[in-house]
């Protein structure tokens, strides 16, 4: 298997990490601004197919038509010349003052209003641009403070905006998916929608549900202490994994979007063995982008930015090369039916079996041995998670 990533592998980028500046809440910028241009054409290079972005990564907010229009032409020309894609579009709704309590659900109903037209025109935009699927990130929806935020209400509005969306994608006949994405705090004090498990329940309270799915980022989850691979296999049983964010994060503590895998690696290979063999007969099962969104590290120069790129890519493609293995290896196979997680996959119940004929099986309850579990035989995890370990660190 090859480690040179290629547009096969579905590598993305959003334009906001590699342009990441280095700017954070207690020091300003270490590296220049980067170019869009620039930025496609490096990751041409580099072997990926995709860039993302929000509206203000490529024209400033409140730029010109005239400049907005510059900067879309350019990218335009670089998609051209490189054969790059813009597989999903996002729109900034937290940077500028006006979103200081939000955009969707700010407590100020104009602001709301400017937030909804600032997303339409971005949609359309995407549109052009052929983007499937639209990301929204409530990053300002929220609080400090529980007095300040009537959350059942901004729940409401959110659920009119995405509504609103929904109806508009389709009359206009675009192609477009939403995908929410969830994050317990930062910049907020709390965020609403917090986690993959909020979102998806307020999915359902949408009047276009199907249009809408969730993009979950690895470190948001893990802000909140969940699993984030466990958080996935939801997502994918619930058919909403409409776009990943991929990246790093080292335990509970602020949003670090480190490099994917450079955080928790166990759960990094976990993962990319449940996308790439999680599916039917043990295939994919997703086939959406390998989207990275993380920050190289304030620390580094330009040279730095683009080794972090590609580290992202490597660490994705060195995983699913170990994963290969692991599901290969005849003694993993052997420790998982030993552990009977295939046994997981068969009905409890026979094939229309009742109340009465279940009350009727002697084997189920009366004769049913629960004390044989004292001293019993074990289940072989710590074995199976051994041969895992072996296999992430390239042992066998
Ligand atoms: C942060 O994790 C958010 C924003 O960068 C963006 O709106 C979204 C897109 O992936 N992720
Ligand atoms: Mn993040
Ligand atoms: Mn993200």
């Amino acid at each position: 298997m090859s480690l040179t990533p290629t547009k096969a592998d579905r590598f993305s980028f959003g334009l906001w990490t590699i342009g990441y500046n280095g700017t954070d809440p207690f020091g300003g910028p270490t590296r220049p601004d980067l170019d869009v241009v620039e930025a496609v054409t490096r990751l041409n290079d580099l072997g990926a197919y995709g860039l993302t972005f929000h509206d203000d990564d490529l024209f400033a907010f409140g730029s010109t038509d005239a400049e907005r229009q510059k900067q879309i032409d350019r990218l335009k020309q670089a998609l051209a010349d490189t054969g790059v894609i813009v597989p999903m579009v996002t729109t900034n709704l937290f940077s500028a003052p006006v979103f200081k309590d939000g955009g969707f659900t700010s407590n100020d109903r104009a602001v709301r209003r400017f937030a909804l037209r600032k997303v339409l025109r971005n949609l359309d935009l995407a549109a052009e641009l052929g983007a499937k699927t639209f990301v929204m990130w409530g990053g300002r929806e929220g609080a400090e403070y529980d007095s300040a935020k009537d959350v059942q209400a901004a729940l409401e509005r959110y659920r009119e905006a995405v509504n609103f969306l929904g109806d508009y994608v389709t009359d206009k006949g675009y192609d477009i998916r939403f995908a929410i994405e969830p994050k317990p705090n930062e910049p907020r004090g709390d965020i609403l929608l917090p986690t993959l498990g909020h979102a998806m329940a307020f999915i359902e309270t949408l009047e276009r549900p199907e249009l809408v799915g969730i993009n979950p980022e690895v470190g948001h989850e893990q802000m909140a202490g969940l699993n984030f691979t466990a958080g996935i296999a939801q997502a994918l049983y619930q058919g909403k994994l409409y776009h990943i964010d991929l990246n790093g994060q080292r335990g509970i503590k602020y949003d670090q979007d480190l490099v994917f895998g450079h955080g928790d690696l166990q759960n990094a290979f976990s993962l990319v063995d449940l996308l790439e063999h999680g599916g039917v007969n043990g295939g994919p099962a997703y086939d959406g982008p390998r989207h990275f969104d993380y920050k190289p590290s304030r620390t580094e120069d330009i040279m730095g930015v683009w080794d972090s790129a590609a580290a992202n890519m490597r660490m994705y493609l060195l995983l699913k090369e170990r994963a290969e293995a692991f599901r290969a290896d005849p003694e993993v196979q052997e420790a998982l039916a030993a552990a009977r997680v295939p046994e997981l996959r068969e009905p409890t119940l026979n094939p229309g079996e009742t109340v009465e004929q279940l009350l009727a099986d002697r084997s189920s309850y009366e004769d049913f041995d629960a004390d044989a579990y004292f001293g019993g035989k074990g289940f072989g995890f710590v074995r199976l998670q051994q041969l895992a370990v072996d296999h992430l660190m390239g042992a066998r």
